[in-house]
């Protein structure tokens, strides 16, 4: 019942036609599996990646996509452990080499021969990807696969990054790009993990960050993001900042709004920027800056985790996959606030 063709979104070079075509079923590998995607998260990477903002060359023609929620329709003749009918979520990390001394200690988003989902391999804008069967998320049947998309990126890469803040419950922490989709998410993951929030976007989006947990939100487009965040913090500034936005100017901004021994953790990547900071007062106030990059299998087992708690509910709306350059339009304008997720069968 696996069909030889189906719709997907395909991009022949940079920047180039969007074309929503009819393209054939890939076929799975010995250990991979077949998933029909039935939900698809379009995440900045996405835009990034048809843009070619990165120094990173993608595979072309290329479908992107990397947080697509789906049933198993077929396993590898290798694959034991995921059977058809199962829900998976397929992520940026398609495939690692498992070999590796990053796969070896389990730190496989650094693998040295990775494959990413929607970039070096076709991802999840189609109806039918494949993964690597020991990647794919495990969903449980009782959660929706559309809310469940934009955890399989979003979610896990906030969820890691703040982790990797070493910030403990009752600290504060900045979430700079609040209102974006990682952004909601990060509030939301915030929460859960016992931080106090303050929220950095623009106006528009101040209702829902603080509605999603955010106790402080700074308007980045009318006040001194600098000494707003300060005086929310009764002048000592965050313990930990994550830099979500797609701009270099909070890459330049942020040690200043970081507390003394506090950390600034880089996940967003916009193109060509660079992050630069004082010499002086980042060694004689102890900052750590660090970058994270989406998560490792046991960082999405606990991400979901959070998720099928019901202790994760950010902002969807629900587009059609045909529809996806409508999609990248309202990204670029930073208009969209939380995420896009797509229905792959319209
Ligand atoms: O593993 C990773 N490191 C990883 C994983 C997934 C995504 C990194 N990313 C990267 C993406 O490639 C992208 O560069 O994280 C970035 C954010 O992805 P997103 O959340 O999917 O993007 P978005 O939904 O467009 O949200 C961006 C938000 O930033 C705000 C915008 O208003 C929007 O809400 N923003 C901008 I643009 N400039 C800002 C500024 N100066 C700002 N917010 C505060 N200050
Ligand atoms: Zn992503």
């Amino acid at each position: 019942e696996v069909p030889e063709v189906q719709w997907g979104q395909v991009f022949e070079k940079h920047g180039g036609p969007l074309t929503y075509k009819s393209i054939p079923v890939p076929k799975p590998g010995p250990d991979d599996v077949l998933v029909h995607i039935k939900y698809t998260g379009v995440c900045h990477t996405d835009l990034h990646a048809w843009k070619g903002d990165w120094p990173l060359d993608t595979k072309l023609p290329l479908v992107g996509g990397h947080e697509g929620a789906g049933v198993v329709v077929a396993v590898g003749e290798m694959v034991k452990d995921v059977h058809i009918g199962d829900h998976v979520g397929v992520k940026w990390l398609n495939s690692s080499c498992g070999v590796c001394d990053f796969c070896m200690s389990a730190q496989e988003p650094l693998c040295i021969a990775p494959q990413l989902s929607g970039y070096t391999v076709d991802g999840t804008f189609q109806q039918y990807c494949v993964a690597n069967a020991g990647h794919v998320a495990r969903l449980p049947k009782s959660v929706p696969l559309n809310a469940a998309a934009p955890i399989l990126c979003g979610g896990l890469t906030v969820y890691k990054a703040l982790k990797e803040s070493n910030a403990r419950p009752g600290e504060t922490v900045v979430i700079t790009g609040a209102g974006g989709g990682l952004g909601t998410l990060a509030v939301q993951y915030a929460k859960a993990m016992g931080f106090r929030t303050i929220g950095i976007d623009a106006g528009e989006k101040c209702d829902a960050v603080k509605q999603l947990g955010a106790e402080e939100f700074v308007d980045f487009q009318t006040e001194d993001v600098i000494e707003s965040v300060k005086r929310h913090t009764g002048g000592f500034g965050a313990h930990a900042v994550i830099l979500l936005a797609v701009s270099e100017k909070p890459f330049q901004q942020a040690t200043e709004y970081c507390r003394s021994h506090g950390t600034v953790v880089c996940v967003g990547l916009p193109a060509n920027a660079r992050i630069s900071a004082d010499v002086f007062s980042t060694v004689v106030r102890m900052i750590t800056i660090k970058g994270s990059y989406v998560g490792s299998r046991m960082d999405t087992k606990e991400a979901v985790d959070f998720f099928v708690r019901g202790l994760i509910s950010a902002p969807f709306k629900v587009g059609k996959l045909s529809e996806l350059g409508k999609v990248y339009e309202m990204m670029e304008k930073g208009q969209i606030t939380g995420r896009y997720v797509l229905d792959t069968s319209v």
